[in-house]
């Protein structure tokens, strides 16, 4: 983008007196932000309008990434990133007397997901825009975010989180672009006159589904694609069928609130009512495009690919048969083959309580005509599959079972592709959770490990190591991320070992500024940051690095002289709020986190540090900082994991259980870059098989393990009666359900060869280096290359 320092100087002054009637140097930051946003939106603008038209004309194949949930954290940065001229706004902002970094932090980071599931989305929509390819996003316009965290007392509490409160630069409202979606009513077949018989819905209530878009702009590439995004309206004229103020209030209702509910599930109305409402508004306005390239309806599925996060957008599935079926008059037949088509789901969970089923009756009276068409393919699918497969089989597959309609079956059996997050869980999904279905339909099964964006994760949040990145290996790293390999050949470079120790430690600088400013406790930035940052889950095990805090601060008790390396525990985490165990858990670490930072015994050998409201924006100042990178889940439970993917990138070395994608970056760095602990994945197979783990015994056999828990119950630490006890009790009387006690000495054991390592300056950097080196297959670009070549068909812009 041809652009100058002088200016946009100019520009820049103008657009802030246009809009705001004073001088900038009188605005406020935010006034500041809205002002760079509008102007910079405006630059972009010409591109994001030729790049539809260009598809138009080329008839280019679009694929349709449908999602509850997009997290692309601040979009001021990644857009001048991507534009091209970040370094020109900076330089011009700062020769208007600004700061600007400041004036970015004036932009509120929109929270419209939850954590993993909604990252990935949209690091993919800058993957999809930054690699040429045709590819939008489809999602809905909540009104409120994730809620925001506070703790009070060490309890979380949550906030409204209204992130419209200022004006959003990014969204251009597109009212002419508005569907009309259908709930309740009846279904009714009507004759027309010359007798055939059509499908009429009556007495239904209409919404109207209105798009707010944002443009995605590719890395330096012209590509400017368009993410989606769906708010519900009360539609004017005969559709506007509403009479009373709660019916309205029920419409304003659908799009009003994020579920803050990551890997659960809550059979909640209004959650199904937000599925169909952006699934159907989607296909819609996917079908209205079609039709403007005049094709017949066969070709829909060369010309589009609809790909479903998770299950939640599922009835995006019945949504296209009862289009192409009630209004544009096809086949069953013919319908399902281009549904089939058309359609692929990712699968992101292997938990049982994660699966998201609806009852048959809600759904019925919910959505009548999708729930007849839900019925039929579920018919269909039996009395095909039970002469091949027999009974048993044919109906352990089924969509409709008990009442239930099971959204992960309609996904399999409605799509052409099933894909896995990483490997190993992918793996499991076909010999274990989904095996039944893999017998079926093996072809559809493959995996796509996760990948993450390193222009965000490196190149926005990490600017000093990105500057050493490309003094040391110049640039091409950044167009080509495999190309960072190149800085293995430093791995005995001294000054560059020096050079990247100097870069985390200043990271680690600025995040310790921060926590002194917010919180008001003093880190030592030579200290080992071992950081833990993701919801906060069960599965996850942040108990486990609870655990050895606590031992750790046993050790130091008995032996204030013990040597190793000062460390700052640091996590990050949102616990759903109806998931009462996981805020327990909040509780129990800042109770411990008070009773260890201010004793004075132990100096500052241990420090904890729990982040409040922890985001994407928070992520981008602590991963840089990270020394370590927590990846501690039960292996077999986490499906993939991204933020092992963003540490190890920024040069933290990860301690890993054999779960999710740490298998593929212990493959990537060696086992010389890692430290591994832990049960394997059979083995916890083979013990919920077998049920023959007895953590009690651990508990009495293991005297740290018993030191260390007994201190949930015996006083020692301050404010935690109830949670001591709960915990505790789950652990030693429930029979700890995720292996903490088994796992706990193996965990030890890796934690103190980390401090050796540490205390040996070069050889913990030269692990630094290895793991950055190695990160480069973890870039999302390649994911959705994979994507696009064996899914969804869809090559780039050439
Ligand atoms: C989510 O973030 C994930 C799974 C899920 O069922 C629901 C939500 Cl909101 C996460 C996985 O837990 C994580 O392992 C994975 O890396 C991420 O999805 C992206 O695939």
């Amino acid at each position: 983008m041809a652009f100058n320092v002088q200016e946009f100087k100019k520009e820049y002054t103008k657009k802030f007196e246009e809009l705001f009637a004073y001088g900038y140097d009188e605005g406020s930051t935010t006034e500041r932000f809205i002002a760079l946003g509008d102007l910079v939106r405006g630059l972009y603008t010409e591109e994001w309008k030729s790049t539809v038209e260009d598809y138009i004309a080329d008839q280019s194949k679009q694929v349709y990434y449908f999602s509850m949930e997009f997290l692309p954290g601040r979009m001021l940065k990644s857009n001048l990133l991507n534009l091209g001229i970040l370094d020109c706004v900076r330089e011009g902002m700062q020769e208007l007397g600004l700061d600007f970094d400041e004036v970015a932090r004036g932009e509120v980071d929109p929270a419209l997901g939850n954590g993993g599931l909604g990252r990935l989305a949209s690091c993919f929509m800058d993957s999809i825009a930054s690699t040429g390819l045709a590819g939008h996003g489809n999602g809905i316009r909540y009104r409120y975010g994730l809620f925001q965290q506070k703790f009070v007392n060490g309890y979380q509490i949550e906030l409204p989180e209204n992130w419209l409160r200022n004006r959003n630069v990014w969204e251009v409202r597109k009212e002419n672009k508005a569907v009309i979606v259908r709930f309740g009513g009846q279904v009714n077949l009507a004759a027309d006159e010359d007798g055939k018989m059509t499908v009429r819905y009556e007495n239904t209530r209409n919404i109207l589904a209105v798009p707010y878009d944002t443009a995605q702009v590719g890395y330096k590439n012209g590509v400017i694609n368009n993410l989606r995004l769906w708010s519900a309206e009360i539609p004017y004229g005969e559709e506007a069928n509403f009479s009373t103020v709660e019916e309205r209030d029920d419409v304003m209702r659908i799009t009003e609130v994020l579920y803050p509910d990551d890997s659960n599930y809550e059979g909640r109305l209004l959650r199904v009512k937000q599925e169909y409402f952006f699934s159907s508004a989607g296909i819609q306005s996917i079908i209205r495009y079609f039709k403007k390239l005049k094709l017949d309806w066969n070709q829909f599925p060369e010309k589009t690919a609809i790909h479903i996060n998770d299950t939640h957008p599922t009835l995006a599935i019945p949504e296209l048969m009862r289009i192409l079926l009630d209004e544009e008059g096809l086949g069953w037949d013919q319908a399902w083959e281009i549904t089939k088509k058309t359609i692929s789901y990712t699968n992101h969970t292997i938990l049982q309580e994660a699966m998201e089923r609806w009852p048959e009756g809600m759904i019925a009276e919910l959505l009548p005509r999708i729930y007849q068409i839900i019925a039929e393919i579920n018919r269909r699918h039996i009395e095909k599959k039970i002469p091949i497969y027999g009974n048993e089989l044919a109906y352990r597959t089924a969509i409709i079972d008990q009442g239930q309609i099971k959204m992960a079956n309609l996904a399999i059996i409605g799509s052409h592709s099933v894909n896995g997050v990483a490997q190993l869980h992918t793996d499991i999904l076909m010999a274990e959770t989904l095996h039944d279905f893999f017998v079926m339909y093996p072809q559809k099964f493959n995996n796509k490990t996760n990948g993450i964006t390193q222009r965000r994760w490196v190149q926005i949040a990490n600017e000093a190591l990105t500057d050493l990145l490309d003094d040391t290996i110049g640039a091409e790293w950044k167009k080509n991320p495999l190309e960072i390999r190149l800085l293995k050949a430093f791995r005995e470079d001294e000054e560059v070992l020096e050079a990247l120790e100097t870069v985390k430690l200043k990271n680690k600088q600025r995040f310790a500024d921060y926590v002194l400013k917010t919180m008001g406790i003093e880190i030592d930035p030579t200290a080992i940051f071992d950081v833990q940052i993701k919801r906060m889950h069960a599965y996850k095990r942040q108990l486990l690095n609870v655990m050895h805090i606590l031992d750790r601060y046993l050790q130091l008790k008995d032996d204030p002289s013990l040597d190793f390396p000062k460390r700052v525990f640091i996590f990050g985490a949102k616990a759903a709020p109806s998931y009462y165990y996981a805020k327990e858990i909040i509780k129990l670490i800042n109770a411990i986190a008070d009773l260890i930072n201010n004793d004075s015994t132990i100096g500052d050998k241990i420090k904890i540090v729990f982040v409040e409201n922890y985001g994407v924006s928070l992520a981008e100042l602590i991963i840089p900082a990270a020394d370590i990178s927590e990846q501690i889940s039960l292996a077999g439970k986490e499906a993939s994991g991204t933020s092992n993917m963003k540490l190890m990138s920024n040069g933290a070395i990860t301690m890993a259980t054999l779960d999710g994608a740490n298998v593929e970056i212990r493959d990537n760095v060696g086992d010389e870059n890692i430290f591994v602990f832990g049960l394997k994945s059979e083995e916890v197979q083979s013990y919920y098989r077998n049920g023959n783990y007895h953590a009690y015994d651990i508990y009495e056999k293991n005297p740290r393990v018993k030191r260390v828990l007994n201190m949930l119950v015996d006083g020692s630490i301050p404010g935690i009666e109830q949670e001591g006890r709960d915990i505790f009790d789950s652990l030693v009387k429930f029979n700890d359900e995720y292996f903490l006690l088994k796992d706990f000495d193996s965990y030890i054991a890796a934690q103190y060869s980390a401090d050796r390592i540490y205390a040996d300056r070069g050889k913990w950097n030269r692990m630094a280096l290895m793991n950055i080196a190695n990160s480069g297959p973890f870039s999302s670009d390649y994911t959705i290359r994979r994507y696009a070549d064996e899914i969804w068909k869809i090559k780039p812009k050439s």
